[in-house]
């Protein structure tokens, strides 16, 4: 939408300014939404399942229609569709009070929204800002904080040296819980630690610390299979637990805190990653840092509505008409 406001002061003041449709993406009826987003990730149709659009009306939802996005955050048509420009809800959706986009289990074929929520947003004026449907966003975008050390305590009576094949999301001297301000992220979501191996930029590989919905006691593994550690979430990724065995202190390696979703499919980071840092060739015997990357990276979107044309618009344009 953009306004345009004739030059003659007299006409301004009589008659203000017109509202004009902007040309791309029109919604062209009450039925209609226009979708985009930042930071939205591809889903993997067949193990992650696929992105539903829902307008909520009088307090139901009301499906827009199944996507899934490309590489530049567009919405396309699920098994490689083109992009859709606008969507079609099939019934008037002018009166929605709040636009919610979720992800939806592969296979799904029910007319309900599932539990996860990825993006939403209120609607003013026929349009919704959304913002990542987390509970407590606004302490993960900025008060949250992580550190790190690196050490190897399960298997310490025969290797009290290995101190680098280790990641504890802890501080010393404590321990003291190394994350910082952790909300409550509800039934739907639970954190995630890992390690990635950058060393290819292309193709990261990432290794699991496990799951956690606390910054103090045990993860869903402990230190690994056999179990053992301290209670805050990490790894030990030595011979005494499961493969594999990692030197963290390369300089090709990566701390991360993702946020997952909860059932979790997919054994690969999700997209909402709000701490993450390398980890320093110099990590062990310190305290290190994963930053915070709340606001630079979790998803957003606007969904724009149809507007009805306002009967004062009509005759404003027709008297400027006449006039001129
Ligand atoms: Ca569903
Ligand atoms: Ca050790
Ligand atoms: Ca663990």
């Amino acid at each position: 939408m953009r306004i345009v406001c004739y030059g003659l002061v007299m006409t301004v003041a009589l008659f203000g300014c017109l509202l004009v449709g902007s040309t791309a993406s029109a919604q062209t009826g009450p039925e209609n939404l226009v979708l985009s987003f930042e930071n939205l990730a591809p889903l993997d149709e067949d193990v992650q399942g696929h992105y539903e659009g829902w307008a909520i009306v009088d307090g139901n939802p009301v499906s827009t229609g199944k996507f899934n996005v490309n590489m530049d955050g567009e919405p396309v048509g699920l098994g490689g569709g083109d992009v859709i420009d606008e969507f079609d809800a099939g019934e008037d959706i002018s009166g929605a009070t709040d636009i919610k986009i979720s992800i939806e289990p592969p296979g799904d074929n029910d007319e309900i929204p599932s539990g996860l929520i990825i993006v939403d947003g209120e609607v003013m004026d026929a349009e919704a800002m959304m913002k990542t449907s987390v509970p407590g966003l606004e302490t993960l975008e900025t008060m949250t904080t992580g550190e790190f050390i690196l050490a190897t305590p399960s298997d310490n009576p025969d290797y009290p040296d290995n101190d680098n094949q280790g990641i504890w999301w802890l501080t010393m001297p404590g321990p003291e819980p190394g994350l910082m301000d952790l909300p409550d992220i509800g039934p739907n979501w639970k954190y995630e630690g890992w390690v990635v191996d950058v060393s290819n930029p292309d193709s990261p590989i990432p290794y699991t610390t496990g799951t956690f919905t606390m910054a103090e006691g045990f993860d869903s593994d402990e230190a690994g299979c056999n179990g053992g550690g301290p209670p805050f979430p990490g790894q030990d990724f030595v011979e005494f637990q499961c493969p594999p065995e990692l030197v963290l202190d390369t300089g090709n390696f990566a701390a991360v805190i993702s946020i997952e979703p909860e059932p979790d499919a997919l054994e690969m980071p999700f997209q909402l990653k709000p701490l993450a840092g390398p980890i320093p060739e110099d990590a062990v015997g310190q305290n290190n840092a994963v930053n915070n990357q709340v606001l630079e990276t979790f998803p957003t979107g606007t969904a724009l509505l149809y507007e009805e044309p306002t009967a004062t618009e009509t005759v404003t344009w027709g008297r400027i008409k006449t006039q001129f």
